[in-house]
């Protein structure tokens, strides 16, 4: 699809907030553009849900779900659904990558390759828990001399309200809505303001689909204002939120106050350790793609690279050929490797990091710059000679950057890839099994991958510790954190 087609549908999709079964042009005057983070254009301008609509769509959600269209369906009608939702998803596929391009800035092939296939998989996934959705018959001793019969039922948690970023919005979204939805809870959707299409899009296929009215809704709107609203709404039951740190801390104070349940994954500082027994083509491949997709907007960006002293050298050198083989540019032309960071706010942010790489003494071996030309592009970017007290090891910068740090030892690896406020994934780069599990099994992190960058999977739980956050996306785990396990004793 080209640039000019994706731009017609960016016109075509709904604007507004829907919930109740209707798209609803919000009451409130505010509305926000949404800027192509390629061409610096406005390709929209989106009405902001506010304190009314959310109310209503809280409302609609919370009626849906007692004794209503929704609550009364059972799980293999939820399947249907469900599958259904992947099956437009799959038909539509070329439209949804073309519009996450336009509307991200990331390349053609990425959402082609990763988003899309994702965020169908998930839903097909979540579909097939629908109907298995089993509680556990318990032995117990029983009870005043009387035998007794105990088992657990899982339940919807209730309202689930998901708040998703702008780097993977349609995957994301998907990670979120497919699991609370296969449990049976309906779903108020706050999509990011930066990219928020391909959820209105989502939105509009999933109305397709035929799910009741209140079952699914979304609201845009900045996070600050609809974002806020609805994580203080008292009718919400759950939050499940990926973002920042500083935002998912909202969240849980927000959530704190009526004890409500939350999933926070929260970003990353992932370690990428490659060791001297290490396929080392495979590897430098594979750290370059851990740190480089997306742009490095990505939560588990590998943007730690340890590497055994042994092979330093080579490894930097192999990895400043993969930077210098990167072509920034149009995601919509051919060719095109990393496109553009997602607005001017967060290019500065990046360049401020490179600044402080510099200025804390890492040897800049590639990049550095942003190129002359519009748009919010910043060019892969290598500090080698880098230590983990320094600024650009610390902090998640969300960008092509990563620091490059060297390690004489196992348990030294371990011990840098472990001083981390953050928790979320890990990369472990080596040929020996044994040191493979012996690593894998001493890192700190919620998903450790060895000999391939973050291998995702809807089956497999998602989510980190620490400042990454808690709770996990996806697999059984996604089902466990929406629904509420009641235990039921019969006294015989
Ligand atoms: O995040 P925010 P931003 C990190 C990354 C990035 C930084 C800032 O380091 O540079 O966060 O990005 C909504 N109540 N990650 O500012 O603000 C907001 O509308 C309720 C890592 O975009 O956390 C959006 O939908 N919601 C991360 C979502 O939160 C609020 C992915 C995320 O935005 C809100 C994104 C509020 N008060 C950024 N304020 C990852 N885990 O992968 C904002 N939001």
């Amino acid at each position: 699809m080209t640039r000019a087609e994706a731009e017609r549908l960016a016109a075509d999709v709904p604007k507004e907030p829907y919930y109740a079964g209707r798209w609803r042009a919000a009451r409130g005057a505010a509305a926000f553009d949404v800027v192509d983070p390629v061409t610096e254009r406005c390709i929209a301008t989106v009405a902001e849900a506010g304190s009314e609509e959310v109310d209503e769509a809280v409302r609609a959600a919370r009626s849906a779900l007692a004794d209503g269209p929704w609550g009364k369906l059972d799980g293999s009608d939820r399947a249907r659904l469900l599958n259904r939702v992947a099956d437009l998803l799959e038909e539509r596929s070329e439209q949804f990558a073309a519009l996450e391009s336009l509307d991200v800035g990331k390349p053609g092939f990425e959402p082609r390759v990763i988003d899309l296939p994702q965020a169908i998989r998930t839903f097909r996934h979540f579909a097939g828990w629908a109907d298995k959705v089993t509680g556990r018959s318990i032995p117990t001793p029983g009870y005043m001399g009387r035998p007794t019969v105990s088992y657990t039922v899982r339940e919807p948690v209730g309202v689930v309200a998901a708040i998703t970023p702008w780097n993977s919005p349609t995957m994301i979204a998907a990670w979120k809505v497919a699991p609370a939805l296969a449990a049976g809870c309906p779903v108020i959707l706050k999509p990011p303001e930066d990219a928020p299409l391909t959820s209105l899009l989502l939105a509009s296929l999933i109305e397709e689909a035929g799910f009741p009215p209140g079952a699914f809704s979304v609201l845009p709107g900045r996070g600050p204002m609809t974002g806020q609203l609805l994580i203080d709404h008292p009718g919400v039951d759950k939050i499940s939120f990926t973002g920042s740190p500083q935002t998912g801390h909202k969240v849980a104070v927000a959530a704190a106050k009526g004890f409500r349940r939350t999933t926070l994954e929260l970003g990353g500082k992932s370690p990428q350790l490659v060791f001297a027994d290490a396929d080392l083509d495979a590897a430098a491949d594979g750290v370059a793609v851990g740190i480089f997709a997306n742009q490095g907007e990505v939560c588990a960006a590998g943007s730690r690279i340890l590497v055994a002293r042994a092979v330093y050298d080579d490894i930097v050198k192999r990895l400043v050929t993969r930077a210098q083989g990167v072509r920034l540019g149009d995601p919509f032309d051919d060719g095109t490797t990393m496109g553009a960071l997602i607005s001017a706010r967060h290019r500065d942010r990046v360049a401020r990091y490179i600044a402080a790489g510099v200025a804390g003494g890492a040897r800049l071996v590639a990049g550095g710059r942003q190129p002359e030309r519009p748009g919010y592009f910043v060019e892969p970017t290598l500090f080698a000679d880098a230590t983990n007290a320094m600024t650009i090891a610390r902090e998640e910068i969300f960008g092509p950057v990563a620091a490059i740090i060297a390690f004489d030892s196992d348990d030294e690896a371990v011990a840098i890839a472990n001083d981390c406020d953050y928790a979320l994934a890990a990369t472990v780069w080596t040929s020996d099994v044994g040191r493979a599990h012996t690593v894998a099994g001493k890192i700190k992190a919620g998903a450790v991958a060895v000999n391939g960058w973050s291998p995702l999977d809807p089956a497999l739980p998602w989510g980190g510790t620490r400042l990454s956050g808690h709770g996990r996306d996806l697999g059984w785990a996604g089902i466990e954190a929406s629904t509420e396990e009641k235990t039921v004793t019969v006294v015989l």
